[in-house]
């Protein structure tokens, strides 16, 4: 089944054919070329040995360690893989790299996506720490909706940082969307409040909130998120139909932390996790997926506005054990 086949029942982000499809797999490959380089190539050759041994096990373990899978989430791979060779009778150690593959989608593809994107207008809150890329990334996915002929807005919901709302408004203009502004130092929620209102009036498809970077660990901070919402949700009760958490995935184990802070504090939705392509450990990815249960359903793979792809389990994990030519 290609790519987009497998993607073809999603709703309003699936590739618009199999040649967007097919390009976003090609950034996947390109992204995580480090990771595949590195640990899972080191991973691939532990099933070059003759046979299965306690070894094998533990060299497992460590390698997925040291690419950022987490501890938890390693352990649990390797006792699954273990267990579905020790009942299949499996004596191949490369028929273990299949099973393990196999375990490895499922991690990612145990999150499933509760919102319904048929909402217009389909309002998405983007938060995460400093830095993290949640106002490039905001730029990019206006990017995607605009080639996939939906109508976007974008709100400047930064009012703390200088120089955040002129950064936005730089991307709109690039990209060719408006965005709604009151300039740093105004309170975000009535720029949100602007916001949603004019998307509603402007009979606009998507709506995406820029939003501060703000610590997990600040629980002021995180409340002002829920304050955000509420404002939404007063015009619209069933927005935000998305809130995207960036995690910045050359941050290691501290990005599995604020996401967990950021999860618990707030209804977060799903995961982006940005500058895949400046990481040798993307198994993070992983870590994120089962600790904080939820999808991971971007990633950017670049600093442009074209470099981000719609994240699929199997493409992701099969770029991962590919072998470079
Ligand atoms: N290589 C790479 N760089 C990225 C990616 N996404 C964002 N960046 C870079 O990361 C830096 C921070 O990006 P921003 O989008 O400003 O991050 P932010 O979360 O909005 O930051 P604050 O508003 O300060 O909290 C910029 O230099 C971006 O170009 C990515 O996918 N790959
Ligand atoms: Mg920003």
């Amino acid at each position: 089944m290609s790519l987009f086949q497998r993607l073809f029942g999603r709703g309003g982000d699936a590739p618009r054919d199999e040649a967007e499809a097919a390009v976003e797999a090609t950034q996947i490959a390109t992204a995580t070329a480090q990771t595949r380089r590195g640990f899972f190539s080191q991973i691939a050759s532990l099933f070059g040995v003759s046979q299965i041994s306690n070894e094998l096990w533990d060299d497992l373990e460590a390698l997925l360690v040291q690419a950022d899978v987490g501890v938890p989430t390693a352990t649990y791979l390797v006792k699954r893989t273990k267990e579905r060779v020790k009942r299949t009778g499996v004596i191949d150690p490369q028929e273990v790299r299949t099973i393990l593959h196999a375990e490895m989608v499922q991690v990612l593809q145990d999150q499933v996506r509760p919102e319904d994107d048929t909402a217009r207008p389909y309002v998405i809150l983007v938060v995460g720490v400093n830095g993290a890329g949640k106002t490039t990334l905001i730029a990019k996915l206006a990017h995607r909706y605009l080639l996939h002929g939906k109508k976007v807005l974008l709100a400047a919901g930064d009012t703390f940082r200088a120089a955040a709302t002129e950064q936005l408004e730089t991307w709109a203009e690039r990209v060719g969307v408006p965005v709604i502004t009151r300039g740093q130092g105004a309170d975000p929620g009535a720029v949100v409040y602007d916001a949603v209102e004019a998307a509603t009036t402007s009979d606009c498809d998507v709506l995406i909130i820029d939003t501060a970077g703000r610590l997990h660990a600040k629980v002021n901070l995180m409340q002002e998120l829920t304050k955000l919402r509420n404002i939404i949700r007063r015009k619209i009760p069933s927005a935000p139909h998305e809130v995207l958490l960036v995690i910045d995935g050359t941050t290691g184990q501290n990005g599995v932390l604020q996401a967990k802070a950021f999860a618990a504090a707030s209804d977060v939705t799903g995961v982006v996790i940005t500058k895949l392509d400046g990481t040798a450990k993307g198994g993070i990815a992983f870590a994120i997926a089962r600790e904080i249960q939820r999808p991971v359903r971007y990633v950017g793979t670049g600093e442009r506005m074209t470099d981000l792809a719609l994240f699929d389990a199997t493409t992701f994990v099969d770029a991962l054990f590919a072998r470079d030519a």
